[in-house]
Protein backbone atom coordinates (compact mmCIF):
# COMPACT_ATOMS: atom_id res chain seq x y z
CA UNK A 1 0.00 0.00 0.00
CA UNK A 2 1.39 3.42 -1.04
CA UNK A 3 0.34 6.12 1.58
CA UNK A 4 -0.24 8.57 -1.39
CA UNK A 5 -2.15 7.23 -4.83
CA UNK A 6 0.60 7.99 -7.98
CA UNK A 7 -1.75 10.23 -9.91
CA UNK A 8 -0.70 10.98 -13.88
CA UNK A 9 -2.23 14.57 -14.73
CA UNK A 10 -2.50 14.82 -18.76
CA UNK A 11 -3.28 18.04 -20.47
CA UNK A 12 -4.50 19.33 -23.38
CA UNK A 13 -5.16 22.87 -23.16
CA UNK A 14 -8.80 24.66 -22.74
CA UNK A 15 -9.90 27.21 -20.53
CA UNK A 16 -8.16 25.68 -17.74
CA UNK A 17 -4.37 26.43 -19.57
CA UNK A 18 -6.17 29.67 -20.46
CA UNK A 19 -4.58 33.84 -19.68
CA UNK A 20 -6.72 36.92 -19.44
CA UNK A 21 -5.13 40.41 -19.89
CA UNK A 22 -6.76 41.28 -16.59
CA UNK A 23 -8.62 39.54 -13.63
CA UNK A 24 -12.09 40.77 -15.17
CA UNK A 25 -11.79 38.44 -17.91
CA UNK A 26 -13.93 35.81 -17.00
CA UNK A 27 -15.47 35.07 -20.85
CA UNK A 28 -12.56 36.56 -23.38
CA UNK A 29 -9.16 35.51 -23.00
CA UNK A 30 -6.35 33.70 -24.18
CA UNK A 31 -7.16 29.73 -24.34
CA UNK A 32 -4.70 26.70 -24.24
CA UNK A 33 -1.40 29.10 -23.24
CA UNK A 34 -0.32 27.55 -19.66
CA UNK A 35 1.07 24.34 -19.87
CA UNK A 36 -0.20 21.63 -17.54
CA UNK A 37 2.96 22.43 -14.90
CA UNK A 38 2.19 25.90 -14.84
CA UNK A 39 -0.81 25.24 -13.82
CA UNK A 40 -0.14 23.41 -10.95
CA UNK A 41 2.91 25.51 -9.33
CA UNK A 42 0.28 28.04 -8.71
CA UNK A 43 -1.60 25.09 -6.27
CA UNK A 44 0.95 23.71 -3.53
CA UNK A 45 -1.93 22.36 -1.47
CA UNK A 46 -2.36 19.48 -4.23
CA UNK A 47 0.87 17.73 -3.35
CA UNK A 48 -0.61 16.59 0.01
CA UNK A 49 -3.73 14.96 -2.02
CA UNK A 50 -0.88 12.43 -4.32
CA UNK A 51 2.35 11.85 -6.07
CA UNK A 52 1.59 14.07 -9.19
CA UNK A 53 3.39 13.60 -12.21
CA UNK A 54 2.19 15.45 -15.40
CA UNK A 55 2.35 15.29 -19.31
CA UNK A 56 1.76 18.29 -22.02
CA UNK A 57 -0.81 16.01 -24.34
CA UNK A 58 -2.06 18.89 -26.46
CA UNK A 59 -2.42 22.21 -26.30
CA UNK A 60 -5.71 23.25 -28.08
CA UNK A 61 -9.27 23.98 -27.12
CA UNK A 62 -11.65 21.60 -27.68
CA UNK A 63 -13.97 22.99 -29.86
CA UNK A 64 -11.10 21.49 -32.06
CA UNK A 65 -11.51 17.84 -31.42
CA UNK A 66 -12.01 15.63 -33.79
CA UNK A 67 -11.89 11.51 -34.29
CA UNK A 68 -8.09 11.33 -34.56
CA UNK A 69 -7.40 13.45 -31.19
CA UNK A 70 -10.26 11.32 -29.56
CA UNK A 71 -8.07 8.14 -30.36
CA UNK A 72 -4.56 10.09 -29.37
CA UNK A 73 -5.95 10.61 -25.89
CA UNK A 74 -7.57 7.78 -25.23
CA UNK A 75 -4.52 5.84 -26.36
CA UNK A 76 -2.02 7.47 -23.89
CA UNK A 77 -4.63 7.32 -21.35
CA UNK A 78 -4.91 3.30 -21.47
CA UNK A 79 -1.25 3.46 -22.04
CA UNK A 80 -0.83 5.11 -18.95
CA UNK A 81 -3.32 3.29 -16.91
CA UNK A 82 -1.42 0.13 -17.76
CA UNK A 83 1.36 1.26 -15.26
CA UNK A 84 1.36 -0.86 -12.58
CA UNK A 85 2.88 2.29 -10.67
CA UNK A 86 0.06 4.54 -11.97
CA UNK A 87 -3.30 4.79 -9.14
CA UNK A 88 -5.25 7.04 -11.48
CA UNK A 89 -5.72 9.65 -14.43
CA UNK A 90 -6.83 13.01 -14.50
CA UNK A 91 -7.36 14.69 -18.29
CA UNK A 92 -7.25 18.25 -18.07
CA UNK A 93 -9.21 19.71 -21.05
CA UNK A 94 -11.85 22.37 -22.53
CA UNK A 95 -15.36 22.00 -21.61
CA UNK A 96 -16.39 22.77 -24.64
CA UNK A 97 -16.48 18.85 -25.87
CA UNK A 98 -15.30 17.61 -22.24
CA UNK A 99 -18.31 15.84 -22.55
CA UNK A 100 -17.77 13.62 -25.34
CA UNK A 101 -14.17 13.11 -25.13
CA UNK A 102 -15.09 11.57 -21.22
CA UNK A 103 -17.94 9.06 -23.00
CA UNK A 104 -15.05 8.15 -25.39
CA UNK A 105 -13.02 7.05 -22.55
CA UNK A 106 -15.85 5.80 -20.46
CA UNK A 107 -17.19 3.74 -23.29
CA UNK A 108 -13.48 2.39 -24.45
CA UNK A 109 -10.71 2.03 -21.41
CA UNK A 110 -10.06 -1.65 -20.05
CA UNK A 111 -9.22 -0.49 -16.45
CA UNK A 112 -11.29 -0.11 -13.23
CA UNK A 113 -8.65 2.75 -12.14
CA UNK A 114 -10.23 6.09 -11.71
CA UNK A 115 -10.39 8.45 -14.85
CA UNK A 116 -11.42 11.77 -14.02
CA UNK A 117 -11.55 14.49 -16.86
CA UNK A 118 -11.72 18.37 -15.86
CA UNK A 119 -12.01 21.68 -17.15
CA UNK A 120 -12.95 25.30 -16.05
CA UNK A 121 -15.06 27.98 -17.36
CA UNK A 122 -12.95 31.06 -16.24
CA UNK A 123 -9.35 30.94 -16.79
CA UNK A 124 -6.96 30.91 -13.41
CA UNK A 125 -6.57 34.53 -14.06
CA UNK A 126 -9.94 35.39 -13.26
CA UNK A 127 -11.50 36.56 -10.42
CA UNK A 128 -13.52 33.75 -8.85
CA UNK A 129 -11.68 31.13 -11.50
CA UNK A 130 -13.20 27.44 -10.78
CA UNK A 131 -10.18 26.23 -12.78
CA UNK A 132 -7.75 25.48 -9.64
CA UNK A 133 -10.65 24.10 -7.22
CA UNK A 134 -12.00 22.07 -10.30
CA UNK A 135 -8.72 20.11 -10.57
CA UNK A 136 -7.89 19.79 -7.14
CA UNK A 137 -11.18 18.45 -6.51
CA UNK A 138 -10.84 15.98 -10.05
CA UNK A 139 -7.27 14.82 -8.28
CA UNK A 140 -8.74 14.42 -5.34
CA UNK A 141 -11.38 12.28 -6.60
CA UNK A 142 -8.67 10.15 -8.98
CA UNK A 143 -6.84 9.49 -5.80
CA UNK A 144 -9.48 8.23 -3.53
CA UNK A 145 -10.19 4.47 -3.51
CA UNK A 146 -13.79 4.72 -3.93
CA UNK A 147 -13.48 6.40 -7.26
CA UNK A 148 -12.50 2.91 -8.39
CA UNK A 149 -14.57 0.80 -11.17
CA UNK A 150 -17.19 3.95 -11.61
CA UNK A 151 -16.05 4.47 -15.09
CA UNK A 152 -14.84 7.49 -16.62
CA UNK A 153 -15.92 10.64 -14.26
CA UNK A 154 -16.00 14.61 -14.87
CA UNK A 155 -15.70 16.60 -11.72
CA UNK A 156 -16.84 20.51 -12.32
CA UNK A 157 -18.10 23.23 -9.78
CA UNK A 158 -18.05 20.73 -6.25
CA UNK A 159 -19.67 17.90 -8.48
CA UNK A 160 -18.84 14.21 -9.51
CA UNK A 161 -20.41 13.24 -12.67
CA UNK A 162 -20.60 10.29 -14.42
CA UNK A 163 -19.11 10.09 -18.20
CA UNK A 164 -22.52 9.11 -19.82
CA UNK A 165 -24.62 11.65 -18.70
CA UNK A 166 -22.89 15.01 -17.96
CA UNK A 167 -23.46 17.85 -20.02
CA UNK A 168 -22.24 21.57 -21.10
CA UNK A 169 -25.67 23.17 -20.35
CA UNK A 170 -24.25 27.25 -20.14
CA UNK A 171 -21.80 28.79 -21.88
CA UNK A 172 -20.32 30.70 -19.64
CA UNK A 173 -21.66 30.38 -15.89
CA UNK A 174 -19.59 27.99 -13.27
CA UNK A 175 -22.27 26.22 -12.95
CA UNK A 176 -21.98 24.54 -16.49
CA UNK A 177 -22.49 20.98 -16.11
CA UNK A 178 -25.43 19.03 -15.43
CA UNK A 179 -26.55 15.27 -15.48
CA UNK A 180 -29.99 14.79 -16.16
CA UNK A 181 -30.22 12.44 -13.56
CA UNK A 182 -27.79 14.57 -10.91
CA UNK A 183 -24.33 13.63 -10.30
CA UNK A 184 -23.46 10.87 -8.57
CA UNK A 185 -21.86 12.48 -5.48
CA UNK A 186 -19.67 15.71 -4.49
CA UNK A 187 -16.17 16.89 -3.57
CA UNK A 188 -16.33 17.77 -0.31
CA UNK A 189 -13.33 19.37 1.28
CA UNK A 190 -10.95 17.45 -0.84
CA UNK A 191 -13.18 13.76 -0.23
CA UNK A 192 -15.44 12.32 -2.77
CA UNK A 193 -18.77 11.62 -1.04
CA UNK A 194 -20.71 9.27 -4.20
CA UNK A 195 -24.33 8.76 -3.58
CA UNK A 196 -25.63 6.72 -6.60
CA UNK A 197 -23.45 4.53 -9.21
CA UNK A 198 -24.26 4.68 -13.48
CA UNK A 199 -26.11 1.59 -14.09
CA UNK A 200 -25.34 1.20 -17.72
CA UNK A 201 -22.17 -0.80 -18.99
CA UNK A 202 -18.84 1.01 -19.40
CA UNK A 203 -15.03 -0.10 -19.53
CA UNK A 204 -14.62 -3.47 -18.98
CA UNK A 205 -17.92 -4.14 -19.68
CA UNK A 206 -17.92 -2.91 -22.84
CA UNK A 207 -16.77 -4.54 -26.47
CA UNK A 208 -14.96 -2.16 -26.93
CA UNK A 209 -11.13 -1.41 -26.51
CA UNK A 210 -8.65 1.65 -27.04
CA UNK A 211 -5.91 -0.04 -28.17
CA UNK A 212 -7.80 -2.06 -30.89
CA UNK A 213 -8.65 0.99 -33.19
CA UNK A 214 -7.44 2.84 -35.22
CA UNK A 215 -10.20 4.57 -37.14
CA UNK A 216 -13.38 5.89 -36.53
CA UNK A 217 -16.54 5.92 -38.79
CA UNK A 218 -17.46 9.58 -39.98
CA UNK A 219 -20.81 10.14 -38.52
CA UNK A 220 -22.48 13.69 -39.09
CA UNK A 221 -24.92 15.99 -36.70
CA UNK A 222 -27.43 17.23 -38.35
CA UNK A 223 -29.74 19.74 -36.21
CA UNK A 224 -33.17 19.98 -37.07
CA UNK A 225 -35.66 22.57 -37.36
CA UNK A 226 -39.25 23.19 -39.01
CA UNK A 227 -37.82 24.73 -42.21
CA UNK A 228 -34.66 22.81 -42.99
CA UNK A 229 -34.28 21.76 -46.54
CA UNK A 230 -32.05 19.59 -48.17
CA UNK A 231 -29.82 21.81 -49.54
CA UNK A 232 -28.71 22.72 -45.86
CA UNK A 233 -28.79 19.61 -44.99
CA UNK A 234 -27.09 18.33 -47.47
CA UNK A 235 -24.19 21.21 -46.52
CA UNK A 236 -24.15 19.66 -43.13
CA UNK A 237 -23.29 16.23 -43.91
CA UNK A 238 -20.97 15.08 -46.58
CA UNK A 239 -19.88 11.56 -47.60
CA UNK A 240 -21.08 10.50 -44.18
CA UNK A 241 -21.70 7.03 -42.99
CA UNK A 242 -23.75 7.80 -40.60
CA UNK A 243 -26.08 11.14 -39.82
CA UNK A 244 -27.87 11.68 -36.00
CA UNK A 245 -30.77 13.94 -37.17
CA UNK A 246 -31.64 16.48 -33.94
CA UNK A 247 -34.96 16.47 -34.40
CA UNK A 248 -37.41 18.77 -32.51
CA UNK A 249 -38.96 17.36 -29.43
CA UNK A 250 -39.02 13.80 -29.32
CA UNK A 251 -36.86 13.26 -32.50
CA UNK A 252 -39.31 14.99 -34.80
CA UNK A 253 -38.29 15.13 -38.84
CA UNK A 254 -39.60 18.13 -40.18
CA UNK A 255 -42.07 16.87 -43.70
CA UNK A 256 -39.25 18.59 -45.93
CA UNK A 257 -36.30 16.08 -45.23
CA UNK A 258 -38.35 13.07 -44.30
CA UNK A 259 -37.81 11.63 -48.17
CA UNK A 260 -34.31 12.29 -48.29
CA UNK A 261 -33.49 10.83 -44.78
CA UNK A 262 -35.57 7.64 -46.15
CA UNK A 263 -33.47 7.92 -49.34
CA UNK A 264 -30.55 7.90 -47.50
CA UNK A 265 -30.47 4.94 -44.99
CA UNK A 266 -31.55 3.50 -48.33
CA UNK A 267 -28.25 4.09 -49.99
CA UNK A 268 -26.93 2.52 -46.47
CA UNK A 269 -26.23 5.40 -44.22
CA UNK A 270 -27.34 5.00 -41.20
CA UNK A 271 -30.26 7.71 -39.85
CA UNK A 272 -30.35 8.03 -36.11
CA UNK A 273 -33.64 9.81 -34.82
CA UNK A 274 -31.77 12.23 -31.67
CA UNK A 275 -33.79 15.36 -29.75
CA UNK A 276 -32.46 18.54 -29.78
CA UNK A 277 -33.67 18.99 -26.21
CA UNK A 278 -31.13 17.21 -24.91
CA UNK A 279 -32.77 15.25 -22.11
CA UNK A 280 -35.39 12.49 -22.22
CA UNK A 281 -35.99 9.14 -24.51
CA UNK A 282 -37.22 8.84 -28.36
CA UNK A 283 -39.45 6.21 -29.07
CA UNK A 284 -38.90 3.94 -31.47
CA UNK A 285 -41.92 4.09 -34.25
CA UNK A 286 -43.45 7.18 -32.61
CA UNK A 287 -43.55 9.87 -34.34
CA UNK A 288 -42.13 8.24 -37.54
CA UNK A 289 -42.19 4.52 -38.67
CA UNK A 290 -38.66 3.92 -38.27
CA UNK A 291 -38.58 0.36 -38.77
CA UNK A 292 -40.68 0.82 -42.48
CA UNK A 293 -38.24 3.39 -42.96
CA UNK A 294 -34.76 1.27 -41.45
CA UNK A 295 -33.94 4.39 -39.21
CA UNK A 296 -32.56 4.10 -35.61
CA UNK A 297 -33.54 6.23 -32.16
CA UNK A 298 -31.68 6.95 -29.28
CA UNK A 299 -32.58 6.00 -26.19
CA UNK A 300 -32.18 8.90 -23.98
CA UNK A 301 -28.36 10.01 -25.69
CA UNK A 302 -27.91 13.91 -26.82
CA UNK A 303 -27.12 14.02 -30.47
CA UNK A 304 -23.44 14.62 -29.24
CA UNK A 305 -23.03 11.32 -26.71
CA UNK A 306 -25.23 9.65 -29.65
CA UNK A 307 -22.42 10.39 -31.98
CA UNK A 308 -19.98 8.94 -30.33
CA UNK A 309 -21.87 6.30 -29.17
CA UNK A 310 -22.93 5.11 -32.78
CA UNK A 311 -18.80 5.61 -34.17
CA UNK A 312 -17.86 3.04 -31.24
CA UNK A 313 -21.12 0.54 -32.16
CA UNK A 314 -20.20 0.93 -36.35
CA UNK A 315 -16.66 -0.95 -34.95
CA UNK A 316 -18.49 -3.81 -34.00
CA UNK A 317 -21.50 -4.00 -36.25
CA UNK A 318 -20.86 -2.05 -39.16
CA UNK A 319 -24.09 -2.87 -41.04
CA UNK A 320 -26.47 -4.55 -38.31
CA UNK A 321 -28.80 -2.16 -38.05
CA UNK A 322 -30.39 -4.59 -35.22
CA UNK A 323 -27.28 -4.28 -33.44
CA UNK A 324 -26.33 -0.97 -33.41
CA UNK A 325 -30.03 0.20 -32.25
CA UNK A 326 -29.08 -2.32 -29.42
CA UNK A 327 -26.05 -0.44 -28.36
CA UNK A 328 -28.05 2.49 -27.84
CA UNK A 329 -30.81 0.61 -24.94
CA UNK A 330 -27.35 -1.11 -23.50
CA UNK A 331 -24.65 1.94 -23.06
N1 LIG B 1 -12.10 26.95 -25.63
C1 LIG B 1 -13.04 26.13 -24.94
C2 LIG B 1 -12.59 24.68 -24.92
O1 LIG B 1 -11.44 24.43 -24.99
C3 LIG B 1 -13.52 26.67 -23.69
C4 LIG B 1 -13.23 26.02 -22.36
O2 LIG B 1 -12.27 25.32 -22.12
O3 LIG B 1 -14.03 26.25 -21.44
O4 LIG B 1 -13.41 23.83 -24.86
Amino acid sequence: MRDKANIVVIGTGGTIAGRGETSANTSAYACSVLTIDEILAAMPDVSSLANLRTEQLLQTGSENFDNEHLLKIGRRVSHVLKDDEVDGVVLTHGTDTLEETAYFLHLTLKSLKPVVVVGAMRPPSAMSSDAALNLYGAIAVAAHRSSWARGTLVVANDEIHTARDVMKRHSFKLEAFCSPYGPLGYVVEGQPRFYRLPLRDHTVATQWTIDDMTELAKVDIVFGYGALDGAAMAASSSNTQALIYAGTGNGNVSQGIVARLVEAARNGVHVVRASRTGNGVVVRNGAQPDDDYGWLVVDDQPPQKARILLMLAMLSAQDDRGALQAAFYRY
